[in-house]
Formats: C-alpha cells, structure tokens, sequence
C-alpha cells in the first residue's frame, strides 16, 4: 500500500511539473527573426521576465532592459568567456559592448546582440549575490 501512495504522488508530482513547463513554452514559445526584433526584458524583484527566448539564427536582438527594482542591475549576454570576465560583478559601469548593459534604480538601458549561431547563450547579472538569487536567463538559438 505505501508503495501505490508514493507512486501516485509521483505521478501527481511529475503532472504538475509538465503543465508548469507547458505553460511556460506557450508563453515562450514565438521563435524570433529573422529578421531584426526589439525584445523588451523586465528586471523585477531581482528576475529576469522574460528568462527565457528563442531566435532563429542570424537575428540582430535589440534588448530594452528596463530596471523596475530600487537597486543596480546588469543584463550581460554572451558566451562563458564573457560571464567569467564579469564574474565578480565590479562593473557597476558598462562601455556600449553589445550584449551588455548596467541599469541603475529605475532606469532603462538598451543593447543589441546579434546570434550567429544556433545554440544556446546566457544572460545574466553579475552584481554580488545576483546570479545565486536566480537572475540569469537564456537565448535558445534555432537554425
Ligand atoms: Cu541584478
């Protein structure tokens, strides 16, 4: 008898998990380009909404980050090369690199990134604590 109650919360478990992750799919789920696309990313209450993108390759992005938290935030884009450089978060000042852009309390940044290849790209904000709290995301990159 126990063995059929822990089968059946299983079962519940993993339903529940599904329709969680079909629901975020169809919200998610518009594929980008390729041509040129504006996509807006909301900073709230230290996430990225939305986390999640998908693009077809060879699409210029114009990322409008737009700070809806009291604090700093960064929206850095790129491969792990990248992520690594900003690891430490120090950065509270971005030079125009595209793919990455600081935001102070309530402000409105803006960067474009074009993904030349099918794959996947992270973003993420690297100040102190950030990334550990969740704020990191990701392009899915489709031929
Ligand atoms: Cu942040």
């Amino acid at each position: 008898m126990p063995l059929t109650v822990g089968l059946v919360v299983t079962v519940v478990t993993y339903l529940a998990a599904s329709g969680v992750q079909a629901s975020a799919d169809a919200r998610d789920g518009q594929v980008l380009g390729p041509e040129p696309v504006t996509v807006t990313i909301d900073l709230e209450h230290s996430r990225f909404v939305p986390d999640h993108l998908t693009v077809r390759a060879g699409t210029v992005v114009s990322f409008v980050v737009v700070n809806h938290d009291p604090i700093h935030h960064e929206f850095v884009l790129g491969d792990d090369e990248v992520h690594l450089a900003h690891e430490h978060g120090d950065d509270l000042v971005h030079p125009p690199v595209p793919g990455e852009v600081s935001t102070g309390p309530n402000e409105t940044g803006m960067t474009f990134y074009v993904f030349d290849e099918p794959g996947t790209v992270e973003f993420a904000c690297h100040l102190p604590g950030h990334v550990a709290y969740g704020m990191v995301g990701e392009v899915e990159v489709v031929p």
